[in-house]
């Protein structure tokens, strides 16, 4: 007992603290208050809010910004496979097309009562994810694509694909995504399968859960939405503001006329 009270003594003593501007953090409640936790330091919320609230002037003059994501980067060399098979931005890619070499789901993901879950065929690690200046997120992608490529190469970011079966162009397997194993649960089941995708974000310490997910192997492109509402009450208070500034509601999801949910585009790259 006594040691134990000495050992929650200096954290809490720490915890009254916190650290100054500049100083490392894991949570706000690191940092001395009035200063917000971002991307691991210590920080006023206004140099947060700018860095959320992107020149518009900016936007305005990459006219090109949004044909560019998605078209430009595949723009072929080569106009006869182009119509076949569009080409993904993420370059070779583990999912190409199979010539007649499919492999049926075994079912690996059904619930099974008490038994062992088969292993997946194959876990294809993600290696680079990026937002599209489309749809919601607009404004949101200038901040979150430098965390997301910071995350990666500091491997902060794990996801990865668990396919049953074969999986890609032209095969029909059964796939979801995972963060970790513990996103199999016990009756091996998926926590997110393939409609959902948790896209964690390492800045704000924060899973964002994508619904309705499509992911199209070809182009490595993947699209869903994401509960606006539920995402900004997640977020340090702090942030809240700029936040319902930043992410635009543009979806519909309970029929009254007025957009609440935010759709969102990615780049999903494997390694
Ligand atoms: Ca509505």
């Amino acid at each position: 007992m006594t040691s134990r009270l000495m050992l929650s003594l200096p954290l809490l003593a720490l915890a009254a603290c916190g650290n100054s501007e500049g100083g490392g953090c894991r949570l706000a409640s690191d940092c001395v208050s009035g200063l917000v936790c971002f991307d691991g330091v210590c920080q006023t919320s206004a140099v947060v809010k700018s860095a959320m609230t992107p020149d518009v002037s900016e936007l305005g003059d990459s006219s090109k910004g949004d044909s560019n994501t998605s078209d430009a980067v595949g723009t072929p060399r080569d106009s006869e496979d182009a119509d076949l098979a569009p080409a993904s931005p993420c370059g070779e890619q583990p999912t190409a097309p199979i010539p007649g070499a499919c492999t049926a789901s075994t079912s690996i993901f059904q619930a099974v009562d008490g038994g062992a879950c088969s292993e997946p065929t194959r876990k294809l690690p993600v290696g680079m994810i990026t937002m599209a200046a489309e749809y919601g997120f607009v404004k949101m992608s200038e901040l979150a694509n430098p965390v997301l490529k910071s995350g990666f190469e500091k491997d902060e970011i794990e996801v990865a694909l668990w396919a049953d079966g074969s999986v890609g162009v032209g095969c029909t397997g059964d796939f979801g995504w995972f963060r970790a194993d513990g996103d199999r649960n016990a009756d091996c089941t998926m926590k997110y399968g393939s409609t959902m995708f948790p896209l964690y974000i390492p800045a704000f310490k924060l899973v964002i859960e994508i619904h309705e997910v499509e992911f199209d192997f070809a182009t490595s492109r993947l699209v869903g939405i994401v509960d606006r509402d539920k995402l900004i009450s997640e977020l340090d208070p702090a942030l809240r503001t700029a936040a319902t500034n930043t992410i635009e509601a543009d979806v519909d999801v309970d029929g009254d006329d007025v957009p609440e949910w935010s759709r969102v585009a990615l780049t999903v790259c494997f390694e």
